[in-house]
């Protein structure tokens, strides 16, 4: 039995979502028993941190520590490559996105309320993810990695991709693509299970962009 706890709009748990889904593994999402932050949620996962995981009883936080505990756990349709090296380079895609890329977009999201937004901001958070995504088109342009294989170090970019593409759409947000990441993007997207989280999480950002209208 597999339980994640989630919250509809989290980045990192679409980014599990994606893995679980290509590997066919049922699973239980359910939201932090008392709210987010709560007493009663620390009491099962003491950081209160968001995704998190009970496998038969074994509680895990933080999502690469979550994907890569299930791609041991489940190894059916391996998501990390199978030689030492090949794995070190997905690890440092993965590093690439949870430590670097997303969080330069995180930085945007005190910018969505339209009444309290602040151009300035909105135009250097735009500089610095356009740094980030430069940085993503070195690594990929010596990626290693089969590009007909679904990696878990795919899995948070498909994400994290479709909430600039929305920054750029709600805010304005002035991003400069390296084609090698515009093509990556578009060759995740074209990933059925990708796809269908994008489709499915949706609604989520787009609550959340509501703020953003004048
Ligand atoms: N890198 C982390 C990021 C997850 C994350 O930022 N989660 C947020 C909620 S969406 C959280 O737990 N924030 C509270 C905290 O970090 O203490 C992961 O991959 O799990």
């Amino acid at each position: 039995m597999l339980t994640i706890y989630s919250v509809p709009v989290a980045v990192y748990c679409a980014k599990l979502r994606i893995m679980l889904n290509h590997k066919a593994i049922p699973f239980t999402e359910l939201p932090p028993p008392g709210g987010y932050g709560s007493d009663e949620y620390r009491s099962i996962v003491p950081s209160g941190n968001l995704p998190a995981m009970i496998h038969d009883g074994f509680m895990l936080s933080d999502s690469e520590a979550i994907a890569e505990y299930i791609d041991e756990a489940f190894p059916d349709t391996p998501m990390l490559p199978n030689t030492v090296q090949l794995r070190a380079k997905a690890r440092e895609f993965s590093r690439s996105h949870d430590t670097r890329l997303e969080p330069s977009v995180r930085v945007i999201y005190p910018q969505v309320a339209y009444a309290t937004r602040d151009a300035a901001a909105v135009k250097s958070g735009g500089a610095l993810i356009s740094k980030h995504l430069s940085s993503l088109a070195l690594l990929l342009d010596q990626n290693p990695l089969d590009t007909d294989t679904l990696w878990l170090c795919d899995c948070g970019f498909a994400v994290t991709f479709a909430w600039i593409k929305a920054f750029e759409a709600a805010l304005d947000l002035p991003v400069d693509w390296p084609p090698i990441v515009a093509a990556y993007d578009a060759r995740l997207q074209a990933i059925s299970v990708v796809a269908a989280e994008l489709a499915a999480y949706k609604p989520a950002m787009d609550a959340y962009l509501e703020k953003a209208k004048p």
